[in-house]
């Protein structure tokens, strides 16, 4: 992620009435483009510059010291980018048509749970090349504009923007929730000089429902609306470097990369859509793949499959990590006491720990 961006913005002037026919042109050309929704937001988010200082200060982004280190440029648009005045928000459904029920992969303790989002394509390669195209669709209809094309690659508050455009309200989970769509796509954001016309907020649905936070394994959710991203599964096996907390490795189960349970559990869901894109349908099984198949791929292997993928981001190492935590938590089995037995040699010390604990954890469950 960059440390600073410095850009040139072009101020563009258009009429008011053109700036109004502009921002219909971008919803339209955002569905052309397979987006399900774009808004646009003003760059005021004094609110959630209060509410991220005390997250940060309360230590809740653990490692991701990318959350801190850019100060107010995060939550102040403008001095991220000068000139900035407008952020073009786009949400796109992920979940793919077709994909094994992730209830299946759950409830069978000896296949792997990757998180919906990662079971194909990276969505940030998608998002951002289908965002490129719609600013280059502006350029064409406009002239030149100043614009600069985010997804999760600076330091933006995606989904408090996305909520002041209208995409929907950041439910108790945190993540941004709509009506017509649940929470099951993913978020990108252009940033631009361009005075458009901005949408109204929705407003909030959760009620006085807790389903997300009483769900979570690892009670991450602390209060509505505020996650520890440190006990987070999500943050555990795809953020995290080092060694996972002991404590927390049962409740991870059988999930290696990435978590779903809040969203799953979350009513709303029930009015999600499944993505028309290809590129979201899961690759090599992933979707019902069992956890010895996965912890049997060797680093090239792991190279080869992984690359377009999220997948990548924890490195091979946390890979091996993840699905070592997931074989201690399955059922005792003597294939998979050989499987990280036979691992352990030619592994880091870190992922070595992780193979010990979960070694001990299945001799503790063996029958005498
Ligand atoms: C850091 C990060 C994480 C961290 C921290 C999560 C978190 N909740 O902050 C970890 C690694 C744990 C994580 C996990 C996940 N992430 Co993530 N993550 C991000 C990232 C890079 C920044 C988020 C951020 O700014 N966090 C800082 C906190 C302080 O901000 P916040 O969550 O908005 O917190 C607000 C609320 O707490 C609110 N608040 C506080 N008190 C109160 C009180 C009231 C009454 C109200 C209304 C609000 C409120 O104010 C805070 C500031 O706005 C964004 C991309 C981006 N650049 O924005 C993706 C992003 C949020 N992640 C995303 C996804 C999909 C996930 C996962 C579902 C992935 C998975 N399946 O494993 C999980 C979900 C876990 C969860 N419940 O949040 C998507 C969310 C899409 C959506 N529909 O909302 C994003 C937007 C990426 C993208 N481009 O689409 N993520
Ligand atoms: S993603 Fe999983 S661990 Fe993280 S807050 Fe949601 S339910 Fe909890």
């Amino acid at each position: 992620m960059p440390t600073v961006i410095a850009i040139k913005m072009h101020q563009n002037s258009l009429s008011a009435d053109e700036l109004s026919e502009l921002a219909s042109n971008i919803r339209a050309w955002g569905a052309e483009l397979g987006f399900q929704q774009i808004g646009i937001a003003d760059i005021d988010l004094a609110e959630t510059e209060l509410r991220l200082e005390e997250w940060l200060a309360r230590g809740f982004h653990g490692e991701m010291t990318y959350m801190s280190r850019h100060g107010t440029r995060r939550t102040r648009p403008s001095e991220l980018i000068q000139g900035t005045c407008r952020v073009i928000c786009a949400r796109m459904n992920h979940l793919p048509a077709g994909a094994h029920p992730p209830e299946s992969a759950l409830a069978d303790k000896n296949k792997a749970y990757v998180a919906r989002y990662a079971l194909g394509r990276d969505y940030h390669k998608l998002l951002r090349r289908r965002l490129q195209q719609l600013s280059e669709r502006v350029t064409a209809a406009a002239g030149e504009w100043g614009y600069r094309v985010f997804v999760d690659s600076g330091p933006v508050m995606e989904k408090p923007l996305a909520a002041k455009a209208g995409l929907g309200w950041q439910g108790k989970h945190s993540n941004l929730l709509n009506r017509e769509a649940g929470s099951w796509f993913m978020l990108g954001t252009i940033y631009t000089d361009l005075p458009l016309p901005v949408d109204a907020p929705v407003t909030n649905h959760c009620g006085s429902c807790t389903a997300c936070i009483d769900v979570c394994p690892t009670g991450a959710i602390v209060a509505p609306y505020v996650v520890d991203a440190r006990r987070c599964i999500s943050y555990l096996t795809i953020e995290l470097r080092g060694s996972i907390p002991e404590d927390l490795r049962p409740d991870l189960g059988n999930r290696v990369f990435g978590c779903d349970d809040c969203q799953l559990h979350c009513p709303w869901n029930k009015y999600a859509h499944t993505s028309d894109e290809t590129d979201f349908s899961p690759r090599h099984g992933l979707d019902s793949a069992t956890l010895l198949s996965l912890f049997a791929w060797d680093e090239a292997t792991w190279e080869k499959r992984t690359r377009g993928s999220a997948l990548r981001r924890p490195g091979y190492d946390g890979w091996l990590r993840n699905l070592a935590v997931a074989l201690g938590n399955a059922p005792p089995s003597q294939e998979i006491c050989a499987a990280l037995t036979g691992r352990r040699a030619s592994v880091p010390p870190m992922v070595q720990e992780h193979i010990d604990w979960a070694l001990r954890r299945q001799l503790e469950k063996s029958p005498a």
